[in-house]
């Protein structure tokens, strides 16, 4: 086990606060992996999927009250309100502490409390962050296995008075004595609490089992917790996936992509271009970790090890590899069941069978007005089962990048790309970032545009002010030249009957090969206010019927709207900083 002191001791604490049934440290082999899925195929908590159609995978259904990230109970209890910034709920750490000890004091009662050792990015890069999870759910336990690298290597790694995040997890759901399990043990949401303690560098969460609320390597810690930790040290932590393309001529160039939740990353890190003699590797999909290198570039590195990805949607034709990745060794949670033992859900390729099981473990049949999967619902794989995983993805120093894209799900407005014309207006755009709200998290106004800078609105782990200003700092790091361009883009454009106007998926090549003809001085541009527009044949649609015209307008009324909007976004952020209202105000001069 460990003769850590302070992780024992620890322990100690814990397990006499929440008074669990008894005490498992996982080693995170197979075997015990295996061993709990049993456990929980006995107890109803999961069922196995048929091993002919989908061999090693388990499909898990929430509680209906449990189905995404939960922004409203997620708190950071910094020392000031100010620290955490207007773009988060702030708690004070003494009294969050008060009230989630009191919820916390036998809530593990007749459950087994797991010791989960955990490491974000790859066991021997320098910039591992190692967390302990200590969790009450098993099904943690298994997607932490994918998610991350974990068990007795990382209690090696950490030794005797190595550092380590301590990640506190509960469903909040006791057991009394004889008292028989549910299938999905949770909190009442007024219950929910997802705490972080940025100076402490400590997160405790409770009441919910759903992805980034309980699985603490994700987006507590290697985007809140690692964000504080990144300004102080220099370096960002991104709500980014990583790609390397490989163009006709053979070179290899890395793009970072920020997107909200739910709005492509997996797709688009996973690309099989339409484009002939182009290829895309995938190195991350979901978070990066960038750093500046020797060289004086950006090199971003993937801290998961696997993917945990949104299924609806998800087909051999969107995205044939991600459908490879998960035929086998993969956790789905809140998709449909077929009576064959397998999974099905909206936009998988193939019509809804004449019955299936729908994720509330109800009969569905194809005349339901409800879907049959979640929105959010989701698969957990690791990723070295992806086909085409980079052979670098592990690579402990990450990888030099060339490209930032930012973008969203605008149905209006914002072109199908721009590149900025500089660093200071790239972050600019990165910080009128502003997308439709998707199922990812539990919200009233799914549809709604809202304002989400880098994609990072629900994971930046202190005040967005600062944050940007950040961003803005990094141009101080080196020198232009080896900054990463960056680009806007969206593939989500609607036409006045409401259908998309770019194919998007594996055409998205088509924009991607633009960019990368731009850093190669290859392609031209148009000086917009905004920045460099494509020239209308600077994007090789060979093949498609597309409106170019359309996809790449700047409106000149939809933006003086627009600019009003994002003066509202801006005059919520007390303290912007002043390079960033100079462009506001010069693309309102140049719009106006
Ligand atoms: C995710 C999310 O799960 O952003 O990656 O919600
Ligand atoms: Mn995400």
């Amino acid at each position: 086990m460990t003769n850590h002191k302070k992780l024992l001791a620890w322990v100690e604490e814990i397990k006499e606060l929440c008074q669990p049934k008894d005490v498992h440290w996982c080693d995170g082999s197979k075997a015990e992996y295996d061993r709990l899925m049993d456990q929980m195929v006995q107890s109803g908590a999961a069922i196995r999927l048929n091993p002919d159609l989908r061999p090693d995978s388990y499909l898990f259904r929430s509680h209906p009250s449990d189905v995404a990230r939960v922004e409203d109970r997620t708190f950071i209890a910094s020392r000031t309100k100010e620290e955490a910034g207007p773009n988060n709920n702030w708690a004070d750490p003494d009294e969050l502490k008060a009230t989630l000890r009191g919820l916390y004091k036998g809530c593990m009662q007749g459950r087994t409390m797991y010791i989960i050792p955990f490491v974000m990015s790859p066991l021997e890069s320098p910039f591992a962050l190692i967390g302990i999870e200590i969790t009450d759910s098993p099904y943690v336990v298994v997607n932490m296995r994918h998610m991350t690298r974990m068990g007795t290597k990382v209690l090696d790694k950490l030794g005797t008075d190595g550092e380590f995040v301590p990640c506190l997890h509960s469903v909040g759901a006791p057991l009394k004595d004889g008292e028989a399990d549910v299938a999905w043990p949770c909190a009442p949401m007024e219950d929910k609490y997802i705490a972080h303690f940025p100076e402490e560098r400590a997160i405790w969460s409770y009441g919910s089992g759903y992805g980034g609320n309980a699985l603490l390597g994700k987006k507590c810690l290697a985007l809140r917790i690692a964000s504080v930790k990144a300004r102080e040290e220099g370096w960002l932590a991104e709500h980014m996936l990583i790609l390397g393309l490989t163009d006709p001529d053979g070179v290899k160039t890395y793009v970072t992509a920020a997107f909200p939740s739910a709005c492509g990353k997996t797709n688009l890190a996973m690309l099989v271009p339409t484009l002939p003699g182009y290829e895309v590797e995938t190195l991350g999909d979901d978070i990066a970790w960038l750093r500046k290198g020797e060289d004086g570039r950006l090199y971003a590195i993937n801290p998961e090890a696997g993917f945990f990805g949104v299924a609806p949607g998800t087909s051999y034709e969107s995205n044939p590899n991600a459908m490879r990745t998960i035929e086998h060794s993969t956790i789905f949670t809140n998709v449909a069941l077929t009576d064959e033992g397998d999974v099905w859900w909206e936009g998988i390729g193939k019509p809804a069978p004449a019955h299936l099981i729908d994720w509330q473990g109800n009969d569905w049949t194809p005349d339901s007005d409800k879907p049959a999967a979640h929105p959010n619902a989701r698969f957990t794989v690791s990723a070295a089962q992806n086909p085409v995983i980079a052979k670098e993805w592990e690579d402990p120093m990450g990888v030099p990048v060339s490209a930032i894209l930012l973008g969203g799900r605008r149905p209006s407005t914002v072109p199908l790309v721009l590149e900025s014309k500089d660093w200071t207006q790239g972050i600019f755009l990165g910080s009128i970032m502003g997308s439709e709200i998707t199922a990812a998290t539990i919200s009233k106004n799914i549809g709604q545009v809202r304002r989400d800078p880098f994609a990072m609105l629900p994971f930046i782990g202190y005040n967005m002010s600062d944050y940007l200003q950040h961003w803005l700092d990094v141009a101080d790091w080196t020198t232009e030249d080896k900054l990463p361009r960056i680009f806007h883009v969206n593939w989500f454009l609607r036409d006045e009957n409401k259908r998309f106007m770019w194919p998007g998926f594996g055409d998205n090549i088509r924009v991607l090969a633009w960019a990368i003809k731009r850093l190669q001085g290859k392609a031209e541009g148009v000086e917009t206010p905004l920045g460099y527009l494509p020239k209308k044949d600077g994007i090789d649609t060979t093949g498609l019927e597309v409106d170019m015209d359309k996809l790449l307008t700047i409106d000149r009324e939809l933006w003086q709207q627009e600019i009003k909007a994002i003066r509202e976004h801006y005059n919520k952020i007390p303290r912007m900083p002043k390079e960033l209202v100079t462009e506001l105000e010069k693309l309102e001069a140049e719009l106006g």
